[in-house]
């Protein structure tokens, strides 16, 4: 099982960082590239190419006009998360609408601006279906989180 994860910049990389650790966390395999819709589409259609016949999920993370997931998805039938990465003075919202606003026929399944731990954890219930191993991994993770809520106390601190 291998997920790819592309993102447009370097400076996207605090956001690779959160996916890298969780996918990490599931003990699964993961390749790391920046590579541009814009500035190397050659590359980047080059890259999904070669790599799709392992590659079982593509993580897209880009800012601004945010094309690389959609790019990413018009190369490959594997599915596509895109992450919306906050980097102008819009907010994010930018790449939030440029990511999910994907015509008819050609799906990217986005996640929150930044929200590289639950894209990471999308990645792992998609292989979940055909991996049985993540599958329990990932209850035991949704059993951790209940007794995270479950054991917080509220203390005010004046
Ligand atoms: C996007 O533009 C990148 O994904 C990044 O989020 C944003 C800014 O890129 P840099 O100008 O920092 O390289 O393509």
């Amino acid at each position: 099982m291998k997920v790819s994860i592309i993102m447009g910049s370097l400076s996207d990389s605090p956001i690779a960082d959160k996916v890298v650790s969780k996918l990490m966390e599931f003990g699964i395999d993961y390749e790391v590239k920046v590579i541009s819709a814009h500035r190397a589409l050659k590359s980047l259609e080059k890259y999904v190419k070669e790599s799709e016949d392992e590659s079982e999920v593509y993580i897209g993370i880009a800012g601004k006009a945010a094309h690389l997931s959609g790019v990413i998805a018009a190369l490959t039938t594997r599915p596509v998360i895109g992450i919306p990465a906050k980097s102008s003075h819009l907010g994010g919202l930018e790449a939030l609408l440029s990511t999910v606003e994907m015509p008819s026929g050609v799906p990217v399944a986005t996640v929150a601006i930044g929200g590289g731990e639950n894209a990471a954890i999308l990645a792992t219930e998609i292989l979940a279906i055909k991996y049985d191993s993540l599958r329990e991994k990932l209850k035991d993770m949704r059993i951790k989180m209940k007794e995270t809520i479950d054991n917080s106390e509220y203390e005010y601190k004046a």
